[in-house]
Formats: structure tokens, sequence, C-alpha cells
């Protein structure tokens, strides 16, 4: 329904997306891609080049006079980095003369090189790096742009960083992303947030890296998103791959996940009430976290990753193994972030929201935005 495909290196010249399947006549603006591409470069805690570089962008297909023509979108980002770049990273023949052959431990160096048969870890991790999520952003971008068209918001916030967590249940709305934003951890409970800045403060003083938990929050997001009848169709399971393929996530929650595991089943669910005001299914928990059966309720989306540290430390300290002399040393060092969870918050925005909105498409269909409108607003009022 929705397919979209990035190309591109770290320190190349450019990503490239292209999304296909994106309904003609969806007004969407070159602002609209640059806003996301901005809020992925928020937060405390990430190196220099997010301070330097600008994500130059431009439509090169699929846009005319600021809406979708129903074609391929594509979006160039050109990386302000690549000047740089260009001798170490040029597609002309050649060969480096700083090939990295000390893996870092928890990086794909190792295992690419192995896997690819290359002997300089930067053929692999130029591509491995989370840069490549700017490109999915862009992609995002319009898929949020098509979910607000049938009243659906995604948004995220930090819960926790390092041993830092948020000791609060509140959940913003969509009306308090800005707040979210606004905080240098993304974090919505502000007691919670001096301590997040101070662990994240003490990682870059020891040189050291942090991981974190960040949720993300499904608004009006409709009933009957996903199917229970296959595999591959269920919607808990297809936001637990795309949340997962983000770089260094390494677990995934749906609703109270792992907690639920602990509970009696009488405590468990989500209970099932009739409200006469609105004349409408009513349930007073988030537990299943708005999917049951692999799809979506109609309640409040919840989905939760927790991300690992980074793997390249500022100060190597992990052991590893030089490649060339088979000798025990650390690791090689690169210019790296202390933490980029407030970041990887926006980054699975994106990945929920490109979840949502290819199975929307796939639930109300429609060449133009019209017309997928009109399917979605006839389902609803279907439902009574
Ligand atoms: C990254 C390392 C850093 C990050 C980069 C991802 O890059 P550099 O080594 O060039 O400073 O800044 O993230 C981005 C450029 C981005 O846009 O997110 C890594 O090793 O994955």
């Amino acid at each position: 329904m929705l397919r979209y495909l990035t190309a591109g290196e770290s320190h190349g010249p450019a990503l490239v997306v292209i999304v296909e399947g994106v309904p003609a006549g969806l007004p969407i603006l070159l602002e609209d891609v640059a806003g996301e591409l901005a809020r992925r470069r928020l937060g405390f805690g990430r190196g220099p080049r997010m301070r330097f570089e600008q994500d130059e962008i431009e439509f090169v297909g699929g846009v005319r006079h600021g809406r979708t023509l129903g074609s391929p979108i594509s979006v160039i980002i050109r990386n302000t980095e690549w000047p740089k770049w260009v001798d170490e990273m040029s597609p002309a023949p050649g060969a480096t003369e700083k090939p990295l052959h000390r893996p870092r431990p928890g990086h794909a160096d190792l295992v690419g090189m192995q896997k690819y048969g290359f002997d300089d870890a930067r053929d692999i991790l130029e591509r491995a790096s989370a840069r490549e999520t700017a490109a999915r952003v862009a992609a995002g971008a319009i898929a949020k742009r098509l979910l607000s068209h049938v009243g659906v918001d995604v948004i995220s916030h930090v819960l926790a960083l390092g041993s830092a967590r948020a000791t609060t249940d509140l959940r913003p709305k969509p009306s308090d992303l800005e707040t979210v934003d606004a905080s240098p951890v993304r974090c919505f409970d502000p007691e919670s947030e001096a301590a997040m800045i101070a662990a994240v403060e003490a990682a870059a003083k020891a040189g050291d890296s942090l991981g974190g938990v960040l949720e993300v929050l499904g608004y009006g997001v409709p009933t009957g998103l996903g199917s229970h009848v296959h595999w591959d169709r269920r919607i808990d399971g297809l936001i637990a791959q795309a949340l997962m393929s983000i770089q260094a996530m390494k677990g995934v929650e749906i609703g109270d996940g792992f907690d639920v595991a602990r509970r009696p089943g009488s405590e468990a669910h989500d209970e099932i009430f009739w409200d006469d005001d609105t004349s409408a299914y009513l349930r007073g928990s988030t537990r299943a976290g708005g999917t049951e059966g692999g799809m979506t309720t109609g309640d409040l989306l919840v989905a939760r990753a927790a991300m690992k540290p980074l793997a390249t430390l500022n100060r190597p300290v992990l052991q590893t193994v030089d490649m060339e002399t088979k000798e025990q040393t650390v690791s090689f060092k690169e210019r790296t972030d202390v933490t980029a969870v407030p970041a990887a918050g926006v980054v699975a925005e994106t990945m929920v929201a490109l979840v949502l909105a290819d199975e929307a498409l796939r639930k109300f269909g429609g060449d133009s935005l019209t017309e997928f409108v009109r399917n979605h607003d006839a389902y609803v009022a279907s439902l009574g």
C-alpha cells in the first residue's frame, strides 16, 4: 500500500527516499518535511555534527504546486558534511589510506565485514549509521500529513535516560508536543528532566554513552487497522518490527508489555463499557496499548522502545581485536553522540506513522485524498 526505500551513506553526498502509494491531492510542503527533520536533530547529548549540519532538502518527484500527484514521491536530503568526505567516500575507484579494522562491540562493524567481505569497517558503518533515519523521517513526515486528514496524531516522549526515569504516569497529548520538544531530553515530566540531563552530563564527562526508553502514542487511530487473520497482518507485530528496525533498539513493548505478564488475568485487560453520551465503546485503561487480536481498538495506541547505549564511545574502553594483527586492543574512536534517545523518539513516531498510514491505506484505499477521507468517514460512521 505504502512503500518506501531509502539510500545513502552517513558521510555520502545525500540521503534519498522514495515513497510510493501516497494518494493524490495531499497538501505537503518542504517545510513539513524540514520541520520533522529539525525535530529529529533535537536533544541534549547529541554530537557536534547536529549543530553544524543542516538537512538541505528537495522534492525531486511526486509533488507539484504544494500537493502530491499520486506518483512516487522522492526527497533528497543533502549531507552538508560531504565536502569533508569527498575523497574518503568517493564512488570512483581507489582505496582509503585510513582503513578501520578495530571493530566496535555493539556496532555492525565486525559481523558486517565478515558477511560482506570487507576489511575496512567504514564500508559497513556508513550505512549502518543512524544518519539513515533522516530519510525515514522525511517519509514519516508525509505519512503524518496523510494521517492528519483522518484525525490521527502520533507523538512521543522519553521515559528513561540511563537510570533516570520519569516518575509520573503523565502522558502528553498532541497539544503538548511543543512542550515535550522544548525539553532538552524530550521528557514530559519536569522533575525527572533534571535527573536525565545530569545523567547525560555525567556520561559525557566520562566519555561514555547512554541508552533509554521512549514511548510512542497514537491518538485518533481508527478501530480495526491490522487484522487477526494472519501473522503478518497483526498490527502489534508490524509496529514491533518497525520500532525494532531503528538502529540500536533492543526491546519493544505494546501497552503495558512485560508488566502484563506479571498480573493475573483479572487485572491484565482493558474492560469494555458503553458510553451513552458518545454512543461508543469505552475502555478504562490502556494495558493492551490500543490493540487486541492484532487490530487497533480505536483507543490510545501505546508502544515503547528500549534503546541500547550507542556503541561508539568518546573514550573507547571496550575490548576488541585488531583484525589485521589479531592483537587484543580497544575499538577505534569516531566522533559520536552521548545519547540519541530524545531524537530516537522522533524516529519512532515516524516508524509508527508509516505503519499506520500503510494500514489505513490498505483499509480505506483511495487514489485521491478526497476518496481516502470519504472512505474513512463512511467506515467510522458505520461503526455507529
Ligand atoms: C552517527 C555518528 C554521528 C552522528 C550521526 C550518526 O555522526 P558523525 O560521526 O559524522 O558526527 O551525528 O547522526 C547523524 C549524522 C544524524 O543525522 O543523525 C553514527 O555513528 O551512527
